[in-house]
């Protein structure tokens, strides 16, 4: 039997190594890791979980729940994985959606969950932050050795539900080849090695915590402290005792407002990466004086995986994303008929290679609209190439806004105010904000006879979404400001809140 993915993150595990620390200090060995994995891998069997079928997880970050997306690799299973900041309403769209055969969630919202997934006809098993819940009171009961189940390269290893343009979430299908085949590119481009220890303080829900950071570290036989969040004066403290460590630009951003940042904090460290949003210059920069070290930037996304990376020896430059990673082609291209721009001009990043997905889960049309005929992705990012082949990301092309690395479509936020009774109209933009990038804003246009304020519509919207997808702020105007085909300019509210965070 071979099972494409577990087989290479098999070859690398030495069984008496370290693979995981927590804050708690629990050591878990990739000899545990290994025994865990396949016990949960037979209780998923034992569930009736098959090759092929979804498993849907929604709970805390532990080294269950990773050793749980482990299982789902070995079983055949196809891991997806939720944010436990959503609301039983986007989750009941997901299940819906993805028709999983097991959900697992956290005990707290086991009541809620059960209802969804009954409807839907899945089976509901908990899994709590300290590793206890019913999952693993059946995984404990089980052998450790299971047959893992074929799987080829082109089988699915997960979907990961993300936003679209019109509102409705799309289940990006990664398939066995496009996690292992980027992981292991990652892992030369960056040179880990079994004595790298990473700081892992991203969530386990998205690319960059679940597969960039952990499918590295597994592949390389690397360590990693295992942090339940990011906290910077936790961060600090760890540095003397590792090497590595992935954020979004928001780490870097509060790393930096600490004064014991400082050369000798980080003497240890040989590697910074960021990415999931733009990292900011200032904050590059900042970064350098404080510690000597480059930050390393990388442009990727959920369905593409990673597609650039500034050099790990060569020069690593401020607000760029660096250069196509081997194997992966991109180019830039005229975002209405697809043709290929010249190097310096500004179009549509497109992207080709093992890293890109296979599609949107059961929605094959929108995959055929963001391919070209020749195969090439359209990533909805605007970009350049400059003439030492940096790639620059100068914008988007999707009504996208991206706070804290976590992705937010206006869209499906306008469509939750707009059905508050007294809103007449809604638009959602991005506006600098200090710590998060972008923060989430409301322009709202209400009725005159509405006594509407921005807490009550905070409020309305509370149960509606993820609590980051809430605005942080909300603006009422007379009228949004169009052009002559109607549409919302945009631009012209982001100029009029421009300084809303700024003070
Ligand atoms: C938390 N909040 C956020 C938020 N995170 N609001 C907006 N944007 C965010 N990202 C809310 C909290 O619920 C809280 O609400 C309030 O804002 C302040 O919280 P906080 O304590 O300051 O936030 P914290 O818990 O510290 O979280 C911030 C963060 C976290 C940046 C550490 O968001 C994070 O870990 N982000 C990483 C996201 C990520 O992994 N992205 C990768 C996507 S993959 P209240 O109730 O207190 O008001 C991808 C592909 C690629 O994009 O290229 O990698
Ligand atoms: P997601 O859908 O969560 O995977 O987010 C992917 C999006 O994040 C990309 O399409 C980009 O818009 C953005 N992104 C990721 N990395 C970077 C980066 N280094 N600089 C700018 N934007 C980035």
């Amino acid at each position: 039997m071979s099972n494409h993915l577990f087989d290479a993150i098999r070859r690398a595990a030495r069984v008496d190594a370290v693979f995981i620390e927590t804050a708690e200090g629990r050591v878990l060995t990739y000899g545990e890791m290994l025994d865990q994995s396949g016990r949960i891998a037979s209780a998923l069997h034992a569930l009736g979980v098959r090759p092929g079928d979804r498993v849907a997880v929604q709970v805390e970050k532990s080294p269950e729940a990773l050793m749980l997306y482990l299982a789902c690799v070995r079983a055949g299973a196809v891991y997806l994985p939720l944010n436990p900041a959503y609301t039983l309403t986007e989750v009941d769209y997901f299940i819906g959606d993805a028709e999983p055969r097991l959900v697992v969630c956290q005990p707290k919202t086991l009541e809620g969950v059960t209802t969804v997934a009954t409807r839907h006809d899945a089976r509901v098993e908990t899994l709590d932050e300290s590793g206890g819940g019913s999952l693993m009171d059946l995984a404990r009961e089980e052998e450790p050795e299971f047959p893992d189940a074929e799987r080829g390269a082109d089988d699915l290893a997960a979907i990961l539900y993300t936003s679209g343009t019109t509102g409705r979430s799309k289940g990006a299908m990664l398939t066995h080849n496009n996690l292992l085949s980027n992981a292991s590119t990652l892992c030369d481009y960056w040179q880990f090695s079994a004595s790298d220890r990473l700081i892992h303080a991203l969530p386990i829900f998205h690319t960059h915590g679940l597969f960039v950071a952990s499918n590295v570290v597994l592949l390389s036989g690397a360590s990693m402290f295992f942090l339940p969040k990011f906290d910077a004066n936790e961060v600090l403290r760890l540095m003397p005792s590792s090497t590595v460590m992935m954020g979004v630009p928001t780490f870097y951003v509060r790393l930096t407002q600490q004064e014991a940042l400082t050369r000798e904090a980080a003497a240890n460290m040989r590697l910074f990466v960021s990415g999931s949003a733009p990292l900011l210059a200032e904050t590059h920069r900042a970064f350098q004086r404080m510690t000597g070290l480059a930050i390393l930037e990388r442009y990727g996304m959920t369905e593409t995986n990673m597609n650039t990376s500034n050099p790990y020896d060569g020069e690593r430059i401020a607000g760029t994303v660096g250069h196509p990673l081997p194997g992966v082609s991109l180019r830039i291209a005229d975002p209405e008929t697809g043709n290929p721009l010249l190097d310096g001009e500004t179009g549509m990043i497109e992207v080709k290679g093992p890293n890109v997905f296979k599609g949107y889960w059961r929605m094959p049309e929108k995959t055929q609209t963001e391919f070209r005929a020749d195969g090439f992705f359209v990533t909805g990012d605007l970009g350049k190439i400059d003439d030492r082949g940096y790639v620059h990301i100068v914008g988007r092309g999707k009504d996208l806004v991206i706070s804290g690395g976590y992705n937010i479509y206006p869209k499906e936020v306008e469509a939750e105010i707009d059905q508050l009774a007294g809103v007449i109209e809604s638009a959602v933009i991005g506006v600098p904000h200090p710590d998060f990038g972008e923060g989430v804003t409301a322009v709202v246009v209400k009725r005159a006879d509405s006594t509407l304020d921005e807490r009550s519509i905070l409020d309305g919207l509370a149960d509606r979404l993820a609590r980051y997808k809430q605005p942080k702020r909300v603006i009422f105007v007379e009228d949004l400001p169009r052009n002559t085909m109607g549409k919302v300019q945009k631009n012209r509210l982001r100029e009029l809140c421009a300084d809303l965070y700024s003070g």
